[in-house]
C-alpha cells in the first residue's frame, strides 16, 4: 500500500531537502475507520451471483414455512457447473447460495436437521448441493459464498436456547467442509419479528466465533457488518451518498437494525468500516418460478443497477435463481450475456488514458504523491494532498478533445473514506469557461457519474469537502453508448 519513490539521480541531494521537510512528505495518515485486508479484496470483487434455490424453486413461493415434504427438492438435471461457468462468463466473482432459507430445508445433508436433502429422493438422498457448487466454483476461478437463514421454521429447536447450537454447529458445517468461504451471508429477515413476537433470541457472539474459527477471511454479512452491510433495500438502488462507515454501537442484526435510510448512506463519521452490499434480483421474486420466465430484468435496467450499485460504492450480488432443472434458465443467461456485453461497450474504451493530470496541491511537492498516479492503472499508488488542504482542483488534459458521458473516480480507501462533495467541470473553448457537466457527495472505493455527451480536451475535478486530505487512485472516462 505505499507508494513507489521516484528518486533518480539527484538522490543525495534529494534526500537532504525531504530530511528537512520529513513532516510535510510523511505519508497521510489513516483516516477513521478503515478496511481490513479481507474487506479490500472482497470489495474489489464488486459483482457477483446469488443462487436462490431450494423447496420454494418448486412451489412458487417466496417463503416456504417448514412443513414441505423434502421431496418436493427434486431437480431434475442439477448442473451447478453451468452455473459457475454462467458467472464466469457474465463477469462475476463470486456465487453466494442459499444453503437453507427461512423454511429450514438444506441443500447439504446436514447432521443437525432432519429436513435436508438427505431425507429427499432426489439423488436418493445422496446429493448435496453445496458439494458441487463449491467444487464448480473452484475449477471455474469463483469464490464460493453461503447464505444461511438464521430464522427456521423447520427445526424442532426453534425459540429455544438450543437453537443456537444448533444454528453455530450448521455454520461449522458448511464452513469447514467446502474449502474457502469468501462470504457468510447472515439474513436479518424473521416472519417472527414482523408479527411481533419474536420467539428466538440469536447468540450472535457464538455465531461470530464459529465462522471466524472455521474460515478467518471471511466476510460477515448482515444488516450491520461486521464484514459489509446490508444497503437497506432490494431494489438496487444504493445512497448517492454512500459512506463506507456504519454507527454500530447499540444495533444488531434483524430487528435491533439501524433504520433503512442509514443503511442505504452510511454514516459520515461512523465508527466501523461496513461497506455496502446490494442484493437485487434479476427477476421479480428471489426463488425461479415458470411465472417470471418473461419478466427478467432488461440490459437497461441492468445497467442502471450497476450505475446505483457498483457506481456509488457498493459492492452488486445479484440474484439469478436456478431453474426447476437444477440449471440456469436461457432467459436469465442471456440477458446476463447482454448485460457483459453492455458493460464492456460502455466501459472498454478509456478515454483517460494517455492524459495529464496537473493538481493545484500535491502532498509534500513531492513526486511520491504526484497525481500522475492517478492514470497509472496501479491500485496502490496514489495522489494525495498535504494535510491542511481540504479543497482543491484537479485538471485533467486528454491528448485530443473527446466526446464522454461518463466519470469513473476511486479514492484510495486503505487509508479511509474521506471526499464529502465534488464537481465534475469541462472546458468551454468557445465561451472560454468551465462548465459543471455533474456533481456528487461521497466517492469512496469507486464512483460512476454518468452525464449528457459533452465534448471537450480539458476536465477539472473540484473536490469541495473533504474530511481529511483527498487522496485518489484511479480517475477513467468513457462515452457509453446512449442506449445504455
Ligand atoms: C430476504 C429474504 O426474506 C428473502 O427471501 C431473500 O432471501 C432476501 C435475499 O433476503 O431477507
Amino acid at each position: 500500500m505505499k507508494n513507489r519513490c521516484l528518486l533518480g539521480s539527484g538522490m543525495i541531494v534529494l534526500l537532504l531537502f525531504s530530511a528537512s521537510c520529513v513532516k510535510e512528505v510523511a505519508a497521510p495518515e489513516p483516516y477513521g475507520a478503515v478496511p481490513s485486508e479481507q474487506q479490500m479484496k472482497w470489495q474489489q470483487m464488486e459483482y457477483y451471483m446469488f443462487a436462490h434455490f431450494g423447496p420454494n424453486t418448486f412451489t412458487d413461493v417466496e417463503w416456504g414455512n417448514g412443513k414441505e415434504d423434502p421431496d418436493v427438492f427434486n431437480p431434475t438435471a442439477l448442473d451447478c457447473r453451468q452455473w459457475a461457468e454462467t458467472a464466469k462468463a457474465a463477469g462475476m466473482k463470486g456465487i453466494i447460495i442459499t444453503a437453507k432459507h427461512h423454511d429450514g430445508f438444506c441443500l447439504f445433508p446436514s447432521q443437525y436437521s432432519a429436513h435436508t436433502v438427505g431425507q429427499s429422493k432426489w439423488r436418493d438422498g445422496k446429493g448435496d448441493v453445496l458439494k458441487e457448487l463449491s467444487e464448480a466454483c473452484r475449477e471455474y476461478g469463483l469464490e464460493f459464498g453461503v447464505y444461511l437463514s438464521p430464522w427456521d421454521q423447520n427445526h424442532p429447536t426453534y425459540g429455544t436456547p438450543e437453537y443456537n447450537q444448533v444454528f453455530a454447529n450448521t455454520l461449522a458445517e458448511v464452513l469447514s467442509g467446502y474449502g474457502e468461504v469468501f462470504e457468510q451471508w447472515l439474513d436479518g429477515a424473521n416472519g417472527d419479528a414482523q408479527k411481533g413476537q419474536m420467539r428466538q433470541v440469536y447468540d450472535w457472539d457464538l455465531f461470530h466465533k464459529t465462522i471466524y474459527k472455521h474460515q478467518p477471511g471471511i466476510a460477515i454479512f448482515s444488516d450491520v457488518g461486521p464484514g459489509c452491510r446490508w444497503m437497506g433495500n432490494e431494489k438496487g438502488v444504493a445512497g448517492e451518498t454512500n459512506w463506507s462507515r456504519l454507527n454500530v454501537e447499540g444495533f444488531g442484526p434483524g430487528l435491533g437494525a439501524p433504520p433503512t435510510d442509514t443503511l442505504n448512506i452510511g454514516n459520515k463519521y461512523g465508527q466501523a468500516w461496513v461497506p455496502a452490499e446490494t442484493d437485487v434480483s434479476i427477476r421479480p421474486g428471489w426463488f425461479y418460478s415458470p411465472q417470471t420466465d418473461d419478466k427478467v430484468k432488461t440490459v437497461n435496467d441492468l445497467m442502471n443497477i450497476y450505475y446505483t450499485t457498483i457506481g456509488r460504492n457498493s459492492n452488486l450480488l445479484l440474484n439469478v435463481p436456478p431453474n426447476r432443472e437444477g440449471r440456469i434458465h436461457p432467459q436469465d443467461s442471456l440477458r446476463l450475456m447482454e448485460f457483459k456485453q453492455a458493460c464492456d461497450l460502455s466501459f472498454g474504451n478509456n478515454l483517460a488514458a494517455g492524459a495529464t493530470i496537473h493538481t493545484l496541491n500535491t502532498r509534500g511537492n513531492l513526486p511520491t504523491y504526484s497525481a500522475a498516479y492517478i492514470l497509472d492503472g496501479i491500485y496502490d499508488t496514489y495522489w494525495a494532498a498535504d494535510d491542511d488542504v481540504l479543497t482543491t482542483e484537479l485538471e485533467i488534459t486528454l491528448p485530443r478533445a473527446e466526446t464522454f458521458n461518463r466519470f469513473l473516480v476511486q479514492e484510495y480507501i486503505p487509508l479511509g473514506q474521506r471526499i464529502a462533495s465534488f464537481v465534475l467541470e469541462a472546458w468551454n473553448d468557445e465561451t472560454a469557461d468551465w462548465i459543471p457537466i455533474a456533481e456528487g457527495t461521497t466517492i469512496g472505493y469507486k464512483r460512476i457519474l454518468c452525464f449528457p455527451q459533452t465534448t471537450a480536451q480539458k476536465l477539472r475535478l473540484n473536490i469541495k469537502e473533504s474530511l481529511a486530505c483527498p487522496i485518489l487512485n484511479n480517475v477513467e472516462l468513457y462515452n457509453a453508448p446512449e442506449s445504455f
